[in-house]
C-alpha cells in the first residue's frame, strides 16, 4: 500500500517551518561519527559519501550529543512531543492524524501497515517491555535511549552498538516501513514527518513515554521538564529562513529519497 500523506494544511504549515531540514540536520548531527565511520571503511556504499557532502555543504556540524550517548535519549523524547505539541495546537481538527498506533503493527500482512518480513522477536519484547506498566528503566534519558536506537557510541568505536538486542524500536520501525519509491519515505528525515506513518509511529512512543512518567511519578511541571520543552518549542515554531527542501521534493522535482536506518543492524 503506497504511503499516506499528511493533510496538505499540514505539510505546507511544517514546510514553511522547515522541519524536513531541521529534522534531516538533527538526526545528522548526531549520527556525525557514525557516518564518518562508515565512510571509512573500504567498498563502503556511495550513498554514505553524498549523505556526509550534502551535510558539509550546508554547514551542518558534530553534535556533542551522538546518538546513543547519555543525554540523547531525552533529546530525543523532548524534540518529537514539542512538534507534537505545536501540530495540536495549530491543527485540533486533525488531532486523528497524531493519535500513533495502539501498538506497532507485527503482521506484515497488515492491511495498514504491511512489511517485507516477520517482525524481529527481540524487538517484539521490546514492545512489550515498553508497553508493561513501569519499565524497568531509570529515566527519562535511559527509556529514550532504549526507544531510540542500538548504536551506543564510544570514544573508540563509533560504531558500538548496545548489548542489550531490544534497544532501538524506533530505528528498527523506521527502517521496516521505508520505501525508496515513497515521496516521504519513511527512511528519509528530510520527507518522513510528511507521512502518517511517522506520526503513528512517534504518537506510540510519545504515549509511551506519557505512561511511564506517570508511572514514574515523574512530575510534568516540574521546572526542568517544563524547560526542555519550551526549549524545543521554541525551536521549533521559528519560521524557516532556508530553503524548504520538503516542498521541492514534495511537488516540484520527483528526487530519490534516502535510507539513513538502512545501516542500522539488528540482532
Ligand atoms: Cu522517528
Amino acid at each position: 500500500m503506497a504511503d499516506e500523506k499528511m493533510p496538505s494544511a499540514m505539510i505546507a504549515w511544517m514546510s514553511g517551518k522547515g522541519w524536513g531540514a531541521h529534522h534531516d540536520q538533527w538526526h545528522f548531527e548526531r549520527r556525525w561519527d557514525f557516518w564518518h565511520a562508515l565512510a571509512a571503511q573500504p567498498g563502503h556504499d556511495p550513498d554514505i559519501d553524498h549523505i556526509i557532502a550534502d551535510a558539509v555543504s550546508k554547514g551542518w556540524t558534530r553534535s556533542s550529543l551522538q546518538e546513543g550517548s547519555p543525554g540523547n535519549g531525552e533529546d530525543f523524547l523532548f524534540m518529537h512531543r514539542a512538534m507534537f505539541q505545536l501540530l495540536n495546537d495549530n491543527f485540533p481538527q486533525h488531532m486523528h492524524f497524531l493519535r500513533g498506533w495502539h501498538s506497532p503493527p507485527q503482521d506484515p500482512s497488515d492491511p495498514e501497515d504491511p512489511a517485507p518480513d516477520a517482525f524481529n522477536s527481540n524487538m517484539k519484547n521490546a514492545i512489550k517491555k515498553i508497553e508493561a506498566n513501569a519499565p524497568t528503566l531509570a529515566d527519562d534519558n535511559a527509556y529514550g535511549l532504549f526507544i531510540e536506537t542500538n548504536w551506543k557510541p564510544t570514544p573508540n568505536d563509533p560504531l558500538a552498538r548496545n548489548p542489550d538486542p531490544e534497544t532501538g524500536i524506533h530505528n528498527y520501525a523506521h527502517n521496516r516501513w521505508s520505501d525508496q519509491d515513497s515521496p516521504v519515505n519513511l527512511g528519509d528525515p528530510r520527507v518522513n514527518i510528511f507521512n502518517a506513518r511517522f506520526w503513528k509511529l512517534h504518537g506510540w512512543i510519545d504515549y509511551q513515554w506519557w505512561r511511564f512518567r506517570r508511572a514514574k511519578g515523574f512530575d510534568d511541571s516540574a521546572a526542568n521538564y517544563q524547560s526542555k520543552l519550551r526549549f524545543y518549542v521554541q525551536m521549533m515554531n521559528q519560521d524557516a529562513h532556508h530553503e524548504h527542501f520538503a516542498e521541492v521534493i514534495m511537488e516540484l522535482a520527483p528526487q530519490k529519497t534516502r535510507n539513513v536506518f538502512a545501516f542500522d543492524v539488528f540482532p
